[in-house]
């Protein structure tokens, strides 16, 4: 059975969406060794049945919080066939720091814009082609409180599943970063490791402790390799010369949102007596 894992930031409307997927079909447990609620359920759409999973609502897929990990292990080990992110309309550059996330996993992405009545009640225009384009996802404008828009989404969520015609866009971290992420992927490339070897590269560089010590017990297990031992190297020096790339790399996040909102996501203009 296909799967298809929902995404988003807190409050974007993911459990909303959720409960307009499957209606009753659904039960809620927790995740194995965590206090983090799991929620899942299933649903019919042209005579076959989907499994859908509300991760927990996160802003980011780094290892901060038991909710992160919870949603970018399952992201990335259970490998679900879709990932719906969630998106909140009325808070795009925000919510698009997840979608970034998303996009540097390389994982099949949809994004529902959601709370698209309270967009448009602050007059927030989108230029959902471009949009789409520019994010290499299909972009479905949504209301799930009141389940508009849901048929599309799935409709647009089937489609990716079965063929993705959607070029991710490349994400650039300035030329020493990526680089490094090269270099580092490169590596990686032909190692049995359990997440893919240009998200793990990106995660090193920011100093990613959870894939730190994954890496440094891989590293132990295959000391004799001379991948592990190139890469050892490599890790250490980072350390020496206290190389931490983490800002940066968040900066180009958010570099690379503004270039797209810029140009696809209109705000009534401030009228000029609030600006002081
Ligand atoms: P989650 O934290 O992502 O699971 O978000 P919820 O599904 O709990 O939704 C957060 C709040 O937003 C709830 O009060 C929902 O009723 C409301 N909500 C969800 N979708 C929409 C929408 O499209 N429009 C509006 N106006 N409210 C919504
Ligand atoms: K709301
Ligand atoms: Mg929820």
């Amino acid at each position: 059975m296909n799967t298809i894992a929902l995404v988003g930031n807190p409050n974007s409307g993911k459990t909303t969406l959720f409960n307009a997927l499957t209606g009753s079909n659904q039960r809620v447990g927790n995740w194995p060794g965590v206090t983090v609620e799991k929620r899942e359920g299933k649903f019919k759409f042209n005579g076959k049945i989907y499994n859908v999973v509300d991760l927990p609502g996160i802003y980011s897929l780094g290892a901060f919080s038991e909710d992160e990990i919870v949603a970018r292990d399952f992201i990335l080990q259970n490998n679900p066939d879709v990932v719906i992110n969630v998106v909140d309309a009325t808070n795009i550059e925000r919510n698009l720091y997840l979608t970034t996330q998303l996009l540097e996993m390389g994982t099949k992405i949809v994004v529902a814009l959601n709370m698209i009545d309270e967009a448009k009640e602050k007059n927030i225009k989108f230029d959902i082609d471009t949009l789409s384009k520019k994010l290499g996802a299909p972009v479905v404008p949504i209301i799930a409180s009141k389940r508009k828009g849901i048929d599309k989404l799935v409709k647009e969520t089937i489609k990716v599943m079965e063929k993705d015609i959607y070029k991710r866009p490349h994400i650039s971290y300035g030329e020493k970063i990526d680089n490094k992420i090269e270099k580092i992927e490169k590596l990686l490339q032909n190692e049995n490791l359990k997440y893919p070897p240009k998200w793990i590269a990106i995660k090193l560089l920011e100093g990613d402790e959870y894939i730190r010590e994954y890496i440094d017990s891989y590293i132990c297990i295959n000391k004799d390799s001379s991948t592990t031992k190139e890469l050892s190297k490599i890790l250490q020096q980072l350390k020496e010369n206290n190389e931490d790339y983490e800002l940066e790399i968040i900066n180009k996040r958010y570099e690379f949102i503004k270039n797209i909102t810029d140009k696809t996501v209109k705000r009534p203009d401030i009228p000029a007596e609030t600006i002081t």
